[in-house]
């Protein structure tokens, strides 16, 4: 036989090294490593056995949707494979979204959270996106909490898989994508109840028990949004008033059932205030970014330890791969990114562990605010350009389906998409600044963690971009078109200071000449914001895209 390449193995991501479990020794409370560290350890050797064995059954048996019976009766039965409630159920018992929940490890357990999240995703096939929305909808009933919720919630945060619920969050429409106030869902009030009519036109995870939802209400004449929420099955488990249009033929994600749905005067309960509908789903959609940016980061985190592995491996002129400079080079500076990812994930998992629990000052309130975007859009462009650079580093191997390998580029696009695009989070990062002190108190976040680190070339860097970054939104601050046009820089320049910040702190506390090198990569690979004006780009404009 002549030659047979070996294959590339899936590791344990928590035991191939240090890094995962020095990360949760920077971030954790002393008290709560070793419980943390221990359940990581023990799911990341499941992920990568069982799990993804799951993930690779639902990739292959995509979901279908079965409009009517063998009568005609129209039943909108949506056909899952086994591994699909299968992943339901390891969700369930590991406590993926419990575990935010139960607090039993207090201001660290967003971090358990999050940081088992990123291991599951790359396994999940994508059954994180209904884990996502889930949580958002547990955090809405935990703050709208009537005796009544207490039961939905009861669901959500179960461990137990026959009792456990999944949220959708239904809001885009096909007026209403990022401009979610076009919305022409409407709610009738009768006889003391909601009842809801429209198209919703992205629905991920149409296998959910209740959904969180958007719809036009009558305010002081006006029609204004309100939030409700939507119980999708009755007791016989079929649709409440809800038919499925067709189930979405998307890029990536293939095992998650994404619908388009007529509601027909299905039920409705109000969550808070009437007309405050866009405020109150902000709480689902600022958890479910978070989730898109632990996923994310699991996505690179995945592909990097495949990508070195194959590399060590595979032989080419006469060498590995891994011997070869270029090849080498090209490793180094993707390692660092992802490393970098780790770090924002695990940084906004510990605050938002503290906010939620009251433990937090409004410093560092105003830094969760403003970087959950930031967050959300910089580890989502990082795992695109990422995941293109690896699947490019395997080589054909790469563009072939049966690796498993192309799957990571198809799924990583959604991230940037999924739950408001790149320009959206820049937009909603000026909205975040813009807000009562915000600017100042999460600069002084920041300059907390500066005043931590011994002044040297690279300190100086991070400082020097995050002073320019404060002194553009200063002088613009009365120019909202600059603003706009200046947003994605800023949100850049932001991102780049904290994941050096944090890269620069983590290197300080390990010691570790790994992670003294890691700063290293990632400050030189930074390039410097280029702050356009509008009179630079209105001539452009003008002689280019209007031309
Ligand atoms: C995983 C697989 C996925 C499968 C495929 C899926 C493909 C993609 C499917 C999709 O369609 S995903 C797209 C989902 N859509 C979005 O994520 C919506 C994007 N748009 C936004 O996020 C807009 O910024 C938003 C709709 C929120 C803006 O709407 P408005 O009406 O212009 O908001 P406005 O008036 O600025 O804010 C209303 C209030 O909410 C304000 O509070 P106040 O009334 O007290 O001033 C804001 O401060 C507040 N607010 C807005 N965003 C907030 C927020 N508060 C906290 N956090 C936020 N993020």
């Amino acid at each position: 036989m002549g030659f047979q390449q070996e294959d590339f193995e899936y590791k344990d991501l928590y035991k191939e090294d240090t890094y995962l479990s020095d990360v949760l020794g920077f971030y954790c409370e002393k008290e709560n490593e070793s419980n943390i560290g221990s359940d990581l350890s023990r799911f990341s050797a499941k992920a990568k056995e069982s799990i993804l064995h799951l993930m690779w059954e639902a990739e292959a048996n995509p979901p279908v949707h079965r409009a009517f019976d063998h009568w005609g009766k129209r039943v909108d039965e949506i056909v899952m494979h086994p591994s699909w409630d299968k992943l339901h159920r390891v969700s369930a018992e590991e406590g993926i979204v419990a575990i935010g929940y139960e607090r039993a490890t207090g201001i660290d357990s967003r971090l358990h959270q999050f940081l088992k999240l990123m291991i599951f995703h790359p396994s999940s096939a994508f059954y994180t996106c209904p884990l996502a929305m889930t949580d958002g909808a547990a955090r809405v009933l935990e703050i709208h909490s009537t005796e009544e919720r207490k039961q939905y919630f009861s669901h959500i945060v179960s461990r137990d898989p026959d009792q456990f619920w999944t949220a959708g969050q239904w809001m885009t429409e096909k007026a209403g994508g990022s401009d979610v106030s076009l919305s022409e869902t409407t709610a009738e009030f009768r006889e003391g109840k909601y009842y809801l009519t429209g198209v919703k036109w992205f629905t991920s995870a149409i296998t959910a028990q209740v959904a969180m939802t958007l719809a036009q209400t009558e305010v002081e004449g006006k029609l204004r949004l309100s939030l409700f929420l939507v119980k999708i099955r009755n007791e016989k488990g079929t649709l409440n008033n809800i038919e499925v249009l067709r189930l979405k033929d998307k890029l990536g994600t293939k095992a998650m059932p994404t619908a388009e749905l007529k509601l027909n005067g299905v039920e409705g309960e109000l969550i808070g205030e009437l007309g405050a509908g866009v405020k109150n789903i902000t709480t689902v959609l600022n958890i479910s970014r978070l989730y898109n940016s632990v996923c994310a980061t699991g996505t690179i985190y995945r592909l990097h330890s495949l990508i070195r592995d194959y590399s060590l491996k595979r032989k080419a002129f006469g060498k590995k791969l891994i011997d070869h400079p270029l090849h080498q080079e090209t490793l180094l500076k993707t390692q660092a990114d992802a490393k970098a990812c780790v770090h924002f994930i695990s940084q906004l998992a510990k605050s938002l562990g503290r906010v939620e629990l009251g433990q937090a000052d409004s410093e560092e309130e105003a830094f969760l605010r403003v970087f959950t975007p930031v967050a959300k859009l910089w580890t989502a462009k990082k795992s695109v350009s990422i995941t293109s650079e690896l699947v490019e580093a395997f080589g054909g191997a790469g563009y072939i389906e049966d690796t498993h390998i192309p799957r990571f580029l198809r799924d990583a696009q959604v991230f940037s998409i999924w739950e408001g695009t790149t320009n959206i989070m820049s937009l909603d990062t000026l909205r975040a600044l813009s807000k009562d002190q915000n600017l100042l108190e999460m600069m002084n976040f920041l300059e907390r963690m500066i005043k931590k680190i011994p002044h040297d070339k690279n300190l100086k860097k991070i400082q020097d971009l995050l002073t320019e970054a404060k002194e553009w939104v200063g002088k613009n601050a009365s120019h909202n078109e600059n603003l706009q046009r200046g947003a994605r820089v800023l949100a850049f320049a932001l991102a780049d200071g904290l994941a050096g910040l944090l890269l620069l702190e983590f290197a300080l506390h390990t010691g570790k000449e790994r992670d003294k090198y890691m700063v290293e990569l990632f400050i030189e690979n930074i390039s410097w914001p280029r702050w356009n004006t509008t009179e630079d780009s209105k001539q452009r404009v003008e002689e280019t895209l209007l031309s």
